[in-house]
């Protein structure tokens, strides 16, 4: 099994932390004030490889795809609450949590996307509420037979538009209604798969249809106290490998003129394009991102975010620039293969690790390096902040927050494999 902690050692290490900290300048308590102030949206559909909750015959689709088959994968809306509530009881922090229109719970019925109704998902409110969780949201344009042929919103047929116009506008009012249930704005993210396999001859009429749609779907004002909306762009997909209609200048143009949220998801540009760098840019120009943070591995693979370069690069500009405000963390990965609740407690507690990493820098020294000049410095000191000891704060902190510290949630974990995963198949 794996160690479990020890109260008295964590409180040492912590100690000796604090004092290393503030030889810098950096006060320990107050980062970890401020880290908990920051929810993380952890996304429902880890937890049941982007399945959903409809009485169709679930269909794969969207050039997304989720691999692996390990076992005890949630069946049910009951399963998948108390599989993220596990997970949540894994994370420090209040949290919130993701969903797709495709999780509304429909009973007996068939119900169409476009005729989902706020109630279909009044017990994910009313079990948000009793955790204390804010709850993000999604219409769900794949997946679906009117979106088999790799275009919804942007469709050349008008019937088939509108039941996605249709599908989108009740998704944004039951983002409205989650968010005013729950005293907190929904994001509520729009992302569509639509693209061309292969070379298209109009790239045009598309995009213009596309830009058509979405302004019958923003046309209702809602109160931004209760709905926020986003829009996700991508570089390509399976099946769209030539032209993605939603592309990063439309959905950039888009935002920009509507002043709405852009979402930059990790791994929707080229492999070697950090969404960390188009942070402070685009935050110039829209109120507020959103991040689909996961983890590309040489493609949209969607793997379980881990603390690397890549994530530290993305949690070093939200806190080093004082975004936390404006910038809403989404997670978005799906790996089937591992442990499901493992998986989300994995990326998002290393999602939370490297903001606590970030604010654990003295960044105005580095700042001042920088303006001086004085690159050697500023290398130099980034290298050596990297081997200060974090891992202390940070067992601390979960400590704190009545998480299993270290690798001691694993051990949960792997109970909760044999007392309920293992009874589901
Ligand atoms: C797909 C997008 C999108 C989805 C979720 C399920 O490439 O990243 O955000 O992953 O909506
Ligand atoms: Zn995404």
């Amino acid at each position: 099994m794996f160690p479990k902690n020890n109260e008295a050692q964590v409180q040492k290490g912590y100690d000796f932390a604090k004092e290393a900290y503030a030889a810098y300048g950096v006060d320990v308590d107050a980062v970890m004030a401020r880290l908990e102030k920051i929810a993380i949206s952890m996304h429902c559909w880890q937890g049941d490889d982007v399945v959903g909750f409809e009485k169709v015959e679930s269909l794969s689709g969207g050039g997304i795809q989720a691999t692996g088959n390990y076992p005890g994968k949630a069946r049910t809306a009951d399963e998948l609450r108390q599989d993220a509530a596990k997970a949540l009881s894994l994370i420090p922090g209040t949290h919130r949590l993701n969903l797709h229109a495709m999780y509304g719970e429909f009973g007996d019925k068939v119900v169409d996307r476009d005729a989902i109704e706020p109630e279909h998902f009044d017990n994910w409110i009313d079990w948000a509420k009793s955790l204390g969780l804010g709850i993000d949201f999604n219409p769900t344009c794949f997946a679906h037979p009117k979106a088999d042929d790799g275009f919804t919103l942007s469709h050349s047929d008008d019937g088939i538009r509108a039941f996605w116009i249709e599908h989108c506008i009740r998704s944004r009012q039951i983002g409205a209604y989650i968010g005013k249930a729950l005293g907190s704005p929904a994001v509520t993210n729009i992302w569509l798969p639509d693209g061309f396999k292969d070379i298209p001859v109009d790239r045009h009429g598309p995009r213009a249809r596309l830009e058509q749609a979405l302004d019958a779907v923003m046309k209702e004002k809602l109160d931004p106290q209760h709905n926020l909306d986003a829009v996700e762009c991508k570089l390509f997909g399976i099946g769209s490998e030539t032209c993605v209609i939603g592309s990063h200048e439309f959905y950039m143009g888009y935002a920009i003129k509507n002043q709405i949220l852009l979402c930059l998801d990790a791994g929707h540009f080229h492999p070697t394009e950090s969404i960390a760098d188009k942070i402070s840019s685009v935050l110039l120009y829209v109120p507020e991102i959103l991040l689909h943070v996961s983890r590309p591995v040489r493609w949209d693979s969607d793997h379980v975010v881990i603390l690397n370069d890549d994530l530290r690069a993305i949690t070093e500009e939200i806190i080093r620039n004082n975004y936390e405000k404006r910038v809403h963390i989404g997670l978005d990965f799906f790996d089937a293969s591992i442990n499901r609740i493992a998986a989300w407690a994995t990326g998002t507690r290393a999602t939370i690790k490297g903001l606590l990493l970030a604010m654990l820098e003295p960044t105005q020294m580095l700042r001042d390096f920088e303006l001086e000049g004085n690159y050697t410095d500023r290398l130099a000191m980034l290298e050596e902040l990297k081997t200060m000891p974090f891992g202390q704060v940070w067992d601390y902190y979960c400590l704190k927050n009545d998480v299993p510290v270290g690798a001691d949630w694993l051990n949960e974990v792997k109970a909760y494999e044999k007392d309920v995963l293992a009874k589901r198949d």
